[in-house]
């Protein structure tokens, strides 16, 4: 009945469904009784009106019986929250960085990834850090919700049930490219997942000004440096390689050179990459300078 994606699914979807299914029959049940109070009690049938009584017993009733219905909803919320912010001590860590526009996962011994990828049936502690500004992370299909405040320290876990690749989104607006902050979960057999942490490059610190330049101007949301694809074409490997471009509908065949660069990032629907539908990129004409380029330049020269 459940989806068994994470080990929270049940707890949240059936306090979800017991609240729902409570509203929905008092929905039901009073809006039925006023139709009946309607017709019952109309002028016609009742043109003098009377005087009512009060009755201690019936109000009694009807503050005992939604109060317990209340603190029993209560109840069940909290009994699937509480497990939420309890970390079982073997739980796998690994750092998820939120920043104007991308999350960043790092894992033990200062590994990078674009892409939060885990093994199945392990719990994992998500430790989440911002370096600007308040951020979400949210995984809805593993029922996951957490603020990520800079600043202050929180964290998250829990238990990826089902292989896959489930959607990451940032759920607080934090900025112009706030819907592009969006990653993939991906949940995959144990073996497959050290092989590939094994492969995982160690961050080299990376504070050359090119990189710097795009991290300001968010290019990264759309970007990635790791060969994965985002809204736009990775830039792994991308320099000095040849690409398949649509320039005025014709597809031609050209070298990724420094004139390209800047063709892509003053005039981006000139030249349309591969199979990406123009308008997708703005412009950048007024905001990167021709320093700024030749820095750009530099910095995916050596993203081999
Ligand atoms: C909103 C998402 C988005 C942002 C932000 C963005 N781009 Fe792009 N970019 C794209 C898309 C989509 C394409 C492919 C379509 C095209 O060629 O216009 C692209 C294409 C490119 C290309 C050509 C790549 C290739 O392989 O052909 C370059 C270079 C580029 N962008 C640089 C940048 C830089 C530098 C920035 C930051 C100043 C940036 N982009 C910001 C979406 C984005
Ligand atoms: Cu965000």
């Amino acid at each position: 009945m459940f989806s068994n994606a994470s080990n929270f699914v049940q707890g949240v979807d059936s306090a979800f469904a017991i609240i729902v299914g409570i509203s929905v029959f008092f929905l039901i049940a009073l809006t039925a009784l006023m139709i009946y109070f309607v017709v019952r009690y109309n002028k016609k049938r009742h043109p003098k009106t009377v005087y009512v009584k009060d009755n201690p017993w019936l109000e009694a009733t009807w503050i005992a019986i939604p109060l317990v219905i209340v603190l029993y909803m209560f109840y069940i919320g909290w009994e699937g929250f509480l497990p939420m912010r309890q970390v079982p001590d073997n739980a796998m860590k690994v750092k998820a960085i939120g920043k104007m526009w991308v999350w960043e996962f790092e894992y033990e011994g200062n590994k990078v990834s674009d892409t939060l990828m885990l093994p199945i049936s392990k719990a994992v502690k998500i430790d989440l850090v911002s370096t600007d500004v308040l951020h979400g992370f949210s995984v809805p299909a593993f029922r996951i919700k957490e603020d990520v405040v800079p600043v202050k320290k929180n964290y998250t876990w829990f238990m990826p049930g089902e292989i896959g690749e489930f959607d990451l989104y940032c759920t607080v607006y934090c900025g112009l490219s706030h819907s592009y902050m969006h990653s993939i979960v991906k949940v995959v057999p144990v073996d497959e997942f050290n092989k590939w942490l094994a492969a995982l490059p160690i961050r080299k610190k990376d504070d050359s000004k090119g990189r710097k330049v795009m991290e300001k101007n968010g290019c990264l949301a759309c970007h990635s440096i790791d060969g994965s694809k985002l809204v736009g074409p990775t830039f792994k490997g991308s320099y000095g390689s040849k690409i398949k471009v649509k320039t005025n509908g014709v597809v031609r065949e050209i070298v990724f050179d420094d004139k390209y660069l800047e063709t892509s990032i003053y005039d981006p629907n000139a030249d349309i990459s591969g199979d990406y539908p123009p308008g997708l990129m703005k412009s950048y004409k007024d905001v990167i300078t021709k320093e700024d380029l030749v820095l750009i330049n530099d910095y995916l020269k050596t993203l081999k």
